[in-house]
């Protein structure tokens, strides 16, 4: 649960940091996993292993950068029994997202970003409602999202910047631009000289809460050091898309107590390794 100036901070800023959302184990298990996950979009030795293999890379996304940089990542719409699905369903981070929605909220994606060293491309200024509420058909702007930081995030490999009070200039005209939906740049420098740029430097574990209005970006990583983040995203329920989409409707989210993390990520990781 948020404390009612973490609140405060989210309503004037757009976005709320908790550090060390996650402690040291939960946060070592999913380094581990998303390691392990990764391993398994490069080739593989066995037969079982291309198997998963293939599964595994057929997530994987990338998109270009506008400067000739790939953004690699991959998403998912479904729940499951992973570890992933688990630190989604988890109640300190849905509890947050409800208070900062106003109500029930239930999945709507989450992702992993990974921004690898040297080579992890940038993403360009958006709005994440930008493109949700045109793919997704959402009316409202009653969504947001939690990004953790599975490694250390620093301005030197790429961490998310934003513009602190920027949630609240309302839905920005988007394009695509080398496939990333992308805010009309006339507005973005308007928002620029007004708001303040603050880089979410970020320690393993910690996580930022943010508006589906806020507007956002990273650089491209051009450290030694990869920059992986998991973002789960929510939509208010009572936001119920007024279309159909890939995306999920309206589902209740069944909350995970947060005691059960660890337990759903141990479990993960002994799976993986047999
Ligand atoms: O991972 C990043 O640096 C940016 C991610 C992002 O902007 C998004 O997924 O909407």
């Amino acid at each position: 649960m948020l404390t009612n100036d973490q609140l405060a901070q989210y309503d004037r800023d757009g976005f709320v940091i908790v550090e060390k959302l996650f402690d040291p184990e939960e946060t070592q298990l999913l380094l581990k996993i998303a390691s392990a996950d990764d391993a398994l979009e490069q080739p593989a030795e066995s037969a079982e292993k291309l198997d998963l293999s293939r599964k595994f890379a057929a997530k994987v996304l990338s998109l270009g950068d506008g400067a000739g940089g790939e953004s690699k990542f991959w998403v998912d719409d479904d729940l499951g029994d992973d570890y992933y699905s688990a630190i989604s369903r988890c109640r300190r981070i849905v509890d947050s997202v409800e208070q900062m929605l106003g109500g029930e909220v239930y999945h709507w994606h989450h992702k992993m970003m990974l921004k690898s060293a040297r080579t992890g491309g940038a993403f360009m200024w958006h709005q994440d409602y930008g493109y949700w509420h045109k793919v997704g058909y959402c009316l409202f702007p009653f969504m947001g999202s939690c990004m953790i930081a599975v490694n250390q995030t620093t301005k030197a490999n790429g961490c998310l910047q934003v513009l602190a009070g920027s949630h609240q200039v309302g839905l920005i005209n988007h394009e695509r631009v080398d496939g990333q939906a992308t805010a009309d740049p006339e507005r973005v420098d308007a928002a620029v000289e007004r708001l303040p740029l603050v880089h979410l430097e970020l320690d393993p574990g910690s996580a930022v809460f943010f508006h589906c209005n806020l507007l956002h970006r990273s650089d491209a990583n051009r450290s030694d050091n990869p920059r992986w983040a998991l973002i789960c995203c929510y939509n208010a329920a009572r936001n119920d898309p007024y279309r159909d989409s890939h995306h999920p409707r309206y589902t209740p989210l069944s909350k995970l107590d947060d005691d059960q993390v660890v337990h759903a990520g141990r479990r993960q990781l002994e799976l993986m390794a047999t």
